[in-house]
């Protein structure tokens, strides 16, 4: 299909979303919400930090890829390895000395809503979405400030043995300490030379250095945790982030087991009988490969409906899955890589026993779907054109204020790199007989066991940041599909 054709399928997916969004009854967001300290390095800058560490220590550590932040030559040599590749990625630290190196040699541009959790909750709260019930577990003082000021926008306390919805600002722990990330962007076409290498940046992207205080757990109290079905009946689903933040072990003898298990109880709670209640994982960065594996074997797989993640993504949670080879090849960047990419989609939906697995990349979306989904492809394809133009709004200003703010995005033109990189899975799909060009280029295929459904995305030349525009993506495409649900009502069965 032409680009012309795809703008014209653009405006009529947001205008339809639009009239569908109030059908939405509520979104349950958790678990991930904390300040994220914005800086948009510039090449002087780093070549300053470089010459206060020298370039071959940092040079010597990148061979070595760290997977936690412990120094400064840790943090530099995972940003130059990310700004060599132009991928994004999240780099634990578990001590405060980074923060005050970066203070000390850096200092942020900015701090804004951070968290996969706290930036999807503030997009749905502004959408309008009615009842966003935002649970994080850290809920300080300063990190309430970052929330919106909405009346659909809650947080749930116990109080006097029950559970009310406060707005975040009248729910915070004031013992509690704040969660600050530091998110380091970088622009395409920078370059950097190191030990005598020079790289230039290939696309914008970001390192973020994730801050994990001792006292962080995905968790709740056992009084809120028992009363977690009351807000069943006010949600038809819920977007859940931040288990990447467990841990292997805790200094008390738990491990990550005692963790992965709540989360699971949290979601069977969430669901408690409605077999329509869709829980959709925004997956991420995940250093730890063991936490990796037990994230998608234990939580994702048969508790939860729908995954998104980005390539890097899909390319990780297929190696700790034993895809090693497929891993490789999505990341390799030749013709084969999109192959590849729509083949470990099909892989993740199988193996994960999901409904749905979103894969956003720049400049195209690839969406598998189970064929017992229960909305039919248009709506999935509807659902994922809302999501792009939504995307396109959020890279254009930074933070979408409202449904108004949509028409910004309408007007980013689609990606013409993007519809072309499409060409070699339709050639691929075409020549084994699994489509015909025409349904490939209607975005829509029903293959074997699963349908597929694919768009152009909208690209935004010079986006604000790049930070949190997966987020939006899938919390779009998800509360898009959710408005389009059949509402049935819950059966009241207490477990
Ligand atoms: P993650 O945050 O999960 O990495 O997702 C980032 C997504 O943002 C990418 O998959 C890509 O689709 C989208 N994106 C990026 Br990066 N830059 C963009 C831009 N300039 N305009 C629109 N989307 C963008
Ligand atoms: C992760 C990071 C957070 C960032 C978010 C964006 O959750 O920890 O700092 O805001 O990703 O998606």
């Amino acid at each position: 299909m032409e680009i012309a054709e795809w703008e014209k399928r653009y405006s009529k997916a947001v205008s339809n979303v639009k009239g569908q969004l109030g059908d939405v009854r509520g979104v349950f967001v958790a678990y991930n919400s904390n300040v994220d300290a914005m800086k948009h390095i510039r090449e002087e800058e780093i070549q300053k930090l470089i010459a206060i560490l020298g370039c071959e220590n940092i040079h010597e550590r990148i061979a070595q890829y760290p997977r936690d932040i412990n120094d400064p030559v840790d943090l530099m040599a995972r940003l130059i390895i990310a700004m060599r590749d132009g991928k994004a990625a999240e780099v634990p630290t578990y001590n405060t000395d980074i923060h005050e190196w970066l203070m000390d040699n850096l200092v942020f541009d900015s701090a804004r809503m951070g968290g996969q959790a706290g930036i999807i909750s503030n997009l749905l709260a502004n959408l309008g979405i009615s009842n966003v019930i935002s649970y994080v577990p850290w809920l300080s003082q300063e990190q309430s400030e970052y929330f919106v000021d909405s009346p659909n926008l809650k947080h749930p306390v116990m109080e006097n043995d029950k559970l009310v919805l406060k707005h975040p600002k009248k729910a915070y722990d004031p013992q509690q300490k704040p969660k600050i990330n530091w998110i380091i962007e970088f622009s395409r076409g920078m370059r950097v030379n190191c030990a005598g290498e020079q790289y230039e940046v290939p696309r914008d992207n970001r390192l973020i250095v994730s801050s994990r205080p001792e006292w962080i757990r995905i968790d709740m109290s056992p009084n809120m945790y028992d009363h977690l079905s009351d807000i069943r009946e006010g949600i038809d689903g819920a977007i859940l982030a931040g288990y990447q933040m467990i841990k292997e072990e805790y200094g008390n003898g738990t491990t990550y087991r005692h963790y992965v298990d709540r989360a699971v109880n949290v979601i069977e709670k969430l669901k408690g009988c409605n077999p329509l209640m869709r829980i959709h994982v925004e997956f991420t960065s995940i250093q730890n490969k063991v936490i990796r594996k037990a994230i998608l074997t234990d939580i994702v797989k048969k508790h939860v409906t729908s995954l998104g993640l980005d390539t890097v993504e899909v390319a990780n949670a297929l190696n700790v899955l034993g895809y090693e080879e497929l891993a490789y090849s999505v990341i390799e960047k030749d013709e084969n890589s999109i192959v590849s990419l729509y083949e470990g989609a099909v892989r993740l939906l199988k193996e994960l026993e999901l409904q749905r697995v979103h894969i956003h990349s720049l400049g195209y979306y690839i969406c598998v779907v189970s064929k017992d989904h229960p909305l039919d492809v248009d709506a999935h394809r509807q659902a994922l054109l809302f999501s792009s133009a939504l995307a396109a709004t959020q890279a254009s200003i930074g933070e979408v204020k409202s449904f108004d703010d949509m028409s910004i995005g309408l007007k980013v033109p689609v990606y013409s790199q993007g519809h072309n990189d499409l060409i070699e899975l339709e050639k691929y799909l075409v020549r084994r007989g699994i489509c015909t060009a025409q349904d490939f280029e209607d975005g829509c295929i029903s293959v074997d066991g699963h349908n597929l459904i694919i768009i152009p995305s909208k690209v935004v030349k010079e986006p604000v940041a790049t930070v949190g525009i997966g987020d939006a993506i899938s919390a779009g495409a998800f509360v898009a599909l959710l408005a389009k649900m059949p509402k049935i009502n819950i059966c009241n069965i207490e477990e």
